[in-house]
């Protein structure tokens, strides 16, 4: 795989110019960013388009939607509209709620990623008793991209075995978090980056120096 598949730059800032800084520092390396709730509360849903335009990038929105599946699914459109290619929504409100957000992005010509497992310690009380279960409904509802931790990969292990060589599977928790690079990649197909990247004072060696440790 292209090693510009294999890292996803998450935009957690809240000014757009500070963001597109970084994504023009780190194009030559990368072909997709992770923007959240940081950036669009910051400086509004715009900033999606304003960065794909600018770029030409593809563009997951990081909105980890968690409702009901009729606001799921507003949620959802919305996002689309604004010109994400992607939207990652958690898994632990149900199987209903997922599939509205299927739905709404199949409509939309758009992806969904369902996060299975959470990278933070917090995740470890509530989320991680169910997460391989989370992983075993998105199969069962078809969805094909998952998210899992960089910060447990006895735990990324298992996802990937229940979602299969098929599914694409892309982590958070490297660098900052303390995950490791090229262990992760023994699991998942992509690493989500942020702040190892973005509050870097050189962004563009920074990533660099993170595709030479997957390199090795
Ligand atoms: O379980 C998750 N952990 C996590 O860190 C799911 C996520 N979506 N993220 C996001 O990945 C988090 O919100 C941030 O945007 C990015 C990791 O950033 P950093 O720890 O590399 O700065």
């Amino acid at each position: 795989m292209d090693v510009k598949n294999r890292i996803i730059v998450a935009l957690d800032l809240p000014d757009l110019e500070k963001a597109i800084e970084v994504v023009d520092a780190v194009k030559k390396e990368i072909n997709t960013v992770k923007i959240g709730y940081p950036l669009v509360l910051g400086q509004g849903l715009d900033s999606i388009s304003t960065i794909k335009n600018e770029f030409s990038c593809q563009v997951i929105a990081d909105f980890k939607v968690a409702d009901i599946p009729e606001t799921n699914r507003k949620i959802v459109d919305l996002t689309f509209q604004a010109g994400a290619d992607a939207v990652i929504v958690h898994g632990f409100v149900g199987a209903d709620s997922a599939q509205a957000c299927m739905d709404s992005a199949h409509k939309n010509g758009g992806e969904v990623f369902l996060l299975t497992e959470m990278s933070h310690p917090g995740a470890l009380k509530f989320i991680k008793p169910v997460s391989l279960e989370i992983a075993r409904m998105g199969v069962k509802l078809g969805i094909r991209n998952f998210v899992g931790p960089s910060t447990r990969l006895d735990r990324l292990e298992k996802i990937r075995r229940i979602i299969g060589s098929g599914s694409f599977l892309i982590s958070p928790g490297v660098g900052a978090q303390g995950g490791n690079p090229k262990d992760t990649l023994d699991f998942a197909d992509a690493l989500i980056i942020g702040r190892s990247v973005y509050l870097s004072e050189d962004p563009e060696f920074a990533i660099e120096s993170f595709i030479d440790s997957i390199e090795k």
